[in-house]
């Protein structure tokens, strides 16, 4: 048969074939997927609730070892919206983490950067190349890329905190390296603990005559509660309400803590109207203290201490308070910042409620 008997119809039909055959694709059929008008993350508004994930954490100590192979006793929160993936977002890896009485998680390094949200528990450290980090609730303790890390509880109670990880952001990046094979399963100490709080958590100070440790890496590994709560409180005092928001930044150059993890921390009072924000790139809220809610995308969602819940790419956020709350937040806005991407906007008004998340 030749072409000119067939319709354009068939033709395509068969252009189209040729092209799958030969592992190509047109863009024109396809524009709208790939250029939507504004961001349209595949991950929804989701919230998890303590009470479940502690019951939860709970029964993995009790039949899931912590050792080598497994690495971690660590729960991820996976997005509905992600088809099974265990990820909060595209960019974001969020879970919770349990180390019963006693235990050690191994030491081990990769490319991919973490960061911990000390929830219950207190009397555990973390060993970042040979510095252990001591951890007590509402203490962000980071262990930036490629650094060394153990977890050890030598307390009689389990200890439960938030692990945010930059993981799916380095994996569609092809750029994740781990290494199980440490020097030792857990790392020898150097010097008494909290090195990296003694030397670069001063106040405004820091060492003169400073050699750089590891460019573009924050060399403080632990910001105490303590101090978190003071900054909260004078923002406050200084801004008024309803919310002032910190981010947890390197000493040595005022950047983010983390190369691509923002870290934040939101202190909210009772008063309003909530001004909902879009903003490009997606964040993990976790309630450290305090109820209330916030509306994304027309959903609300009620929170109480230990609950935790997404805030996708471009969705609208607004947050509200019963009592003084303290919501610590993980972002990949260091990301969209460095590449020119990050964007936001405020609306006018108060979003209407749509519908109410029961989970
Ligand atoms: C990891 O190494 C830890 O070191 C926690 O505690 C969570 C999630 C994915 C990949 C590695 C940890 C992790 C992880």
């Amino acid at each position: 048969m030749s072409t000119d008997d067939q319709s354009i119809g068939e033709r395509l039909e068969e252009l189209y074939g040729d092209m799958a055959d030969v592992h190509m694709q047109p863009l024109w059929t396809q524009t709208a997927d790939l250029m939507p008008r504004t961001p349209k993350s595949a991950a929804v508004p989701w919230l998890w609730r303590w009470s479940t994930m502690r019951a939860i954490a709970e029964r993995a100590g009790e039949l899931v070892a912590v050792g080598r192979g497994g690495e971690r006793r660590a729960i991820a929160l996976a997005n509905p919206g992600l088809s099974g993936k265990p990820y909060v977002s595209n960019t974001l890896w969020g879970a919770v983490q349990y180390l019963g009485p006693h235990e050690s998680a191994p030491n081990h390094r990769h490319s991919p950067s973490a960061i911990r949200f000390v929830l219950e528990g207190d009397g555990v450290w973390t060993t970042v190349n040979g510095d252990a980090c001591d951890m007590h609730p509402g203490d962000l303790v980071l262990t930036p890329s490629w650094s060394w890390h153990d977890h050890n509880n030598n307390t009689d109670q389990p200890m439960i905190w938030f692990d945010g990880l930059d993981l799916p952001a380095v994996i569609a990046l092809d750029a994740v390296f781990f290494d199980p094979e440490p020097p030792s399963d857990i790392q020898q100490l150097e010097g008494a603990h909290n090195k990296s709080t003694r030397v670069y958590g001063g106040r405004g100070l820091l060492p003169l005559d400073d050699v750089v440790t590891t460019p573009g890496q924050s060399p403080l590994w632990v910001y105490p509660w303590a101090d978190t709560d003071a900054a909260l409180t004078n923002l406050l005092a200084e801004r008024g309400g309803p919310m002032v928001s910190m981010r947890f930044v390197d000493p040595t150059t005022g950047r983010s803590a983390m190369q691509t993890i923002g870290c934040e921390m939101h202190r909210i009072v009772p008063g309003g109207p909530a001004i909902p924000v879009r903003r490009t790139g997606s964040a993990i809220y976790v309630v450290y203290r305090g109820t209330g809610h916030s509306i994304i995308d027309g959903q609300r969602f009620d929170w109480a201490p230990g609950d935790m819940f997404v805030v996708p790419s471009w969705a609208a956020a607004e947050h509200q308070a019963n009592e003084p709350s303290d919501l610590f937040a993980v972002t990949d806005r260091p990301v969209l910042e460095a590449l020119g991407l990050y964007q936001e906007e405020r609306l006018t008004a108060p979003q209407e409620v749509t519908s109410r998340f029961a989970g």
